[in-house]
């Protein structure tokens, strides 16, 4: 059996460490988010955000990828399951935008690992298995998580909420056992694909979408909170954005829909400007909601 740490070769992260990780059901849009957010195109002159890096090599190709793939009117390959890549970003906000008092004028420095989505499936059928258990192990190192759930896929609320509750029930005694402060690990649940019409309909009610749409994942998500005394907070994003916002034309062709997995491709390269990607990634690393970077 696989030992992720050994196939990583690395140590045991120190309990200090803030890293991230995404965790979401499969074709939820993992990989998408992280290759948007390291290619980062047409920053809007306008927006919050100065500039996003990648910070190493892997981030570097994955923004590569992101110009091969994306911007040539393909997706991405669902990620392997056996692999487990960590990127890294820094994100620079407008001088405008900082605080007079804040750290906002440092860069942000964002790590996040992303796991395949077949890991949710895995959690509930499989969740003894040395590998799974070496997955949440890892996951217990991260200083915080993004649940990345496609806004468009309610029909699989339950199934979501299954495994999100398992995830909190093996993650709880490894955080204990390592002495973590539960209380300071964040939560937050982004809802991609929210350039969709059914989806956009919500952006200025998050909290009603999800009662609406995902009322199990949100009410395990809620205990979870309330449980750890922790912080959670939601977001609606798109890797793809919108053509035009006024009125709003999404950036997006569909290319199929079936079994509450949505794939589709960027209709148009030249004008693709992702949205609400930072928000999750700056209150993770912060824990300041900050309501510029919010505006999708
Ligand atoms: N409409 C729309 N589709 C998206 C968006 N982001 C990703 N997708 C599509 O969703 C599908 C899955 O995207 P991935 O990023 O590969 O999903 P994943 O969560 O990494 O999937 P696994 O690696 O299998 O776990 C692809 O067809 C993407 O093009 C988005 O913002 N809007
Ligand atoms: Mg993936």
């Amino acid at each position: 059996m696989m030992n992720l740490f050994r196939q990583l070769n690395r140590p045991l992260p120190p309990q200090t460490s803030r890293e991230i990780r995404i965790v979401g059901p499969r074709r939820a849009g993992k990989t998408t988010f992280l290759a948007a957010l390291a290619r980062f195109p047409n920053v809007d002159p306008n927006g919050p955000i100065q500039l996003i890096v990648p910070r190493d090599e892997a981030t570097a190709a994955l923004a590569e990828m992101a110009k091969d793939i994306l911007e040539t009117g393909s997706d991405f390959a669902p990620t392997d399951f056996s692999k487990q890549p960590l990127y890294s970003f820094e994100m620079t906000l407008k001088p405008s935008l900082w605080s007079p008092r804040s750290r906002n004028a440092t860069p942000i420095r964002v790590t996040c690992r992303e796991y395949a989505g077949e890991l949710l499936q895995h959690l509930v059928t499989n969740r003894t298995a040395p590998e799974i258990q070496d997955y949440i192990e890892d996951c217990s190192f991260a200083s915080g998580l993004i649940l990345l759930v496609d806004a468009t896929a309610s029909q699989a609320d339950a199934e979501y909420a299954s495994a999100f509750e398992i995830l909190q029930r093996e993650l709880k005694p490894r955080l204990k056992s390592q002495g973590t402060d539960l209380s300071t690990y964040r939560i937050s649940t982004v809802f991609s694909k929210c350039e969709q019409n059914e989806i956009w309909v919500h952006r200025k009610d998050i909290r009603r979408f999800q009662t609406l749409k995902f009322d199990e994942t949100t009410a395990v998500i809620s205990a979870w909170t309330k449980d750890w005394g922790c912080t959670t907070n939601s977001f609606f994003c798109s890797a793809f954005g919108f053509k035009s916002r006024n009125p709003p034309e999404p950036n997006v062709q569909i290319l199929s829909r079936s079994q509450g997995v949505t794939r589709a491709m960027i209709a148009s390269p030249e004008f693709w400007r992702p949205t609400g990607l930072a928000a999750p990634l700056y209150w993770l690393q912060t824990g300041s909601d900050h309501p510029k970077l919010r505006e999708v």
